[in-house]
């Protein structure tokens, strides 16, 4: 995708066809998103691929659904399909060659629901929230989870690699290398904040983590204040790249909470990429992308490196954008 393209409007006219979302176009100041859009639906997703996710959560918000149904549903595109191999069942494996997956969701009443480290299940965010809606546990992990999901019809059962991850696998083990880099194509977890039209916020992020990571390692995007958070009285943020980095600064908490003491959007995702970059050899050359949506519907996105792209969705379409980098 060219820098042109990244920045290209994109017609909402189809997407919204048939739907009724009752608000005004927003306006430019109103994208940009230093100015608020009271009560209508927005959503933002990380990375090119947040685009397609975006288009089907706005398109649940106009059915009548609620943010946490949309930020459900939207990150499902990603995982049926996912071009770029680090979303779903079709995500690069680990070192051991096994695909595991991690997903979360939290909504704005302070629910939330997790799975890490899951084989065999084509939805992670749908076991994650049956693990909000149906359990009284916060995270499941491995074989638990996967029991679950096999309770709750979800489990696809066990699957061998497709030809394009044996080959990629089978390479990579030749050099058996394992050095994460910034904006490497195997950093690209589907995250996505969703405000609808009541007001009412929730995240999600569905990954299947880093390739050729050790089995069993778990990233950022199942912890909740990590990978994704919600708080009713200042917003959602959710965070994509390296999950070490992400996990041990709890860095979508701090952006929320930056939010809550009074800082705007831009602000509160500046401060939270800043502490990163204060972990300093933690954080150097790795890349981190945030997302930040305030309750009043302003937001911003940044990121460690230059690069990190998402997708913004209002009542006027679909559009992506590069966020700027602190580093
Ligand atoms: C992880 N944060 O497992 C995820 C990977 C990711 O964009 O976000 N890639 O560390």
């Amino acid at each position: 995708m060219t820098r042109r393209d990244s920045v290209r409007l994109v017609a909402g006219s189809t997407l919204l066809a048939g739907c009724t979302i009752p608000h005004h176009a927003p306006t430019a100041a109103e994208l940009s998103g230093a100015m608020p859009m009271i009560d209508a639906p927005i959503v933002l997703a990380t990375w090119n691929h947040g685009k397609p996710a975006t288009e089907r959560a706005l398109a649940e918000l106009a059915a009548g659904h609620s943010a946490l149904d949309a930020a459900e549903r939207g990150v499902m595109v990603v995982e049926s399909e996912c071009p770029d191999r680090s979303v779903g069942l079709q995500g690069w494996p680990d070192r051991d060659g096994i695909v595991t997956l991690d997903a979360a969701i939290m909504d704005d009443t302070g629910r939330s629901g997790a799975v890490a480290c899951v084989r065999g299940v084509a939805h992670p965010i749908a076991l994650a929230r049956r693990v909000m809606d149906r359990t009284p546990h916060a995270l499941l992990v491995g074989p638990g989870a996967e029991a679950f999901a096999r309770s709750e019809g979800l489990h696809t059962g066990a699957r061998p690699l497709d030809p394009e991850q044996e080959r990629a696998w089978r390479e990579w083990l030749r050099e058996r290398q394992y050095s994460p880099r910034a904006n490497s194509e195997n950093h690209d977890t589907i995250g996505m904040v969703v405000r609808d039209a009541k007001g009412r916020m929730a995240a999600s992020c569905t990954t299947s983590g880093l390739a050729w990571k050790m089995h069993g390692r778990v990233g950022d995007s199942p912890l909740v204040g990590a990978g994704l958070y919600v708080d009713p009285k200042a917003g959602a943020a959710v965070c994509t790249g390296l999950g070490e980095v992400v996990m041990r600064k709890l860095t979508s908490c701090i952006a929320v909470e930056r939010l809550r003491s009074g800082a705007s959007p831009a602000e509160a995702c500046r401060d939270a990429l800043h502490r990163l970059v204060e972990a300093g050899p933690l954080a150097a050359n790795v890349q981190v992308g945030l997302i930040v949506l305030a309750k009043d519907g302003t937001h911003a996105a940044g990121a460690l490196q230059p690069g990190f792209t998402y997708a913004l969705g209002t009542a006027a379409g679909v559009t992506l954008h590069e966020a700027p980098a602190v580093a």
